[in-house]
């Protein structure tokens, strides 16, 4: 079996697929082009688009992320090739740091201590009580679900939302339209972890960041497309005028990189980090992928992604 491997550390993808697979032959996305030639299966995070235009006889696609957005937007993805994401493989972990150290920022008064450090203000916040500071995850995928958890663990109330009913021990699961505007009408913290697709691209619209409480925060690990931009920028209002409000910790953008003109770039309440919150770690990955190309030779069913959803 051949594998071509495309993702930023390719090379220890690479040494650890060929010792757990001693009889495949794996090569880098950077191998020349004949050595990458009639592949049985591609394990990539954001492959360009030569990289399955080139391939005849793919076998298998597996995504080395959880969202297949780009995956699926890439020119000439063949359409009869089954299509597997990693699901959680590490992730959850990375992407619920991610989401309590905002919470917290928030939480904690840090925006506000930042900006006063900016005048050498000495002026201490007081603490609410853990139970009065609800946190809302759109999104209760594997994921979502981790991040749900770990932060209902870590003392807040959490109110989850999926598209579709579900259960998840210790959090109110809300769906549908109804549950989305009960939850942005109760939280103070609002996280965005929505895979994208034709029916979460703007959610977070004017109409529905509107409905949040006064003083509230968003948290955006997702995907750019699921919050209008300008919207958001509108609610936060500016350096003298605070808007509805509080502030943002952004991962993601309808744009990538942030054009170094946005003005999201600028503005004192939000924070701005590129696209890190939950690189695919190595370690917890392998054995996934390692078990999807086990199951795709021997002809098990494995849970594809579908297209058409987008996820
Ligand atoms: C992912 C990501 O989808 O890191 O895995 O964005």
């Amino acid at each position: 079996m051949k594998i071509v491997v495309h993702i930023n550390d390719a090379a220890e993808w690479q040494a650890a697929l060929s010792e757990a697979l001693p009889e495949a032959t794996v090569v880098t996305s950077d191998a020349p082009a004949e050595e990458r030639k009639n592949a049985d299966y591609l394990a990539a995070w954001k492959a360009p688009a030569h990289l399955l235009q080139e391939q005849a006889q793919l076998k298998g696609i597996i995504n080395l992320g959880a969202g297949v957005d780009y995956l699926l937007k890439t020119p000439g993805l063949p359409k009869e090739v089954p299509i597997v994401k990693l699901r959680d493989a590490g992730m959850g972990e990375l992407m619920a740091d991610y989401v309590l150290y905002g919470v917290l920022h928030f939480y904690r008064s840090m925006d506000r201590y930042a900006l006063q450090q900016t005048n050498a203000n000495w002026q201490p916040h007081s603490v609410v009580e853990k139970s009065q500071w609800p946190v809302g995850v759109l999104g209760l995928g594997a994921i979502g679900s981790f991040v749900a958890s770990a932060i209902q663990q870590a003392g807040f109330p959490v109110v989850g939302w999926s598209r579709t009913p579900k259960t998840l021990t210790g959090v109110r699961c809300l769906h549908g339209d109804d549950g989305l505007d009960e939850l942005l009408s109760q939280v103070q913290s609002v996280v965005t972890i929505l895979p994208d697709t034709a029916a979460t691209q703007g959610i977070l619209n004017a109409e529905r960041l509107s409905k949040l409480p006064q003083g509230a925060s968003v948290i955006n690990p997702g995907r750019g497309s699921l919050i209008d931009e300008q919207a958001l920028l509108d609610a936060l209002g500016n350096e003298t005028q605070t808007g509805h409000l509080r502030g943002a910790l952004l991962d993601v953008f309808s744009e990538e990189p942030l054009p170094s003109r946005h003005p999201l770039w600028q503005h004192p309440r939000v924070i701005v980090t590129p696209h890190m919150a939950a690189p695919t770690p190595l370690n917890d990955a392998i054995d996934q992928v390692i078990s999807y190309l086990r199951a795709f030779e021997s002809g098990e069913k494995l849970t594809t992604i579908n297209p058409d959803a987008g996820y």
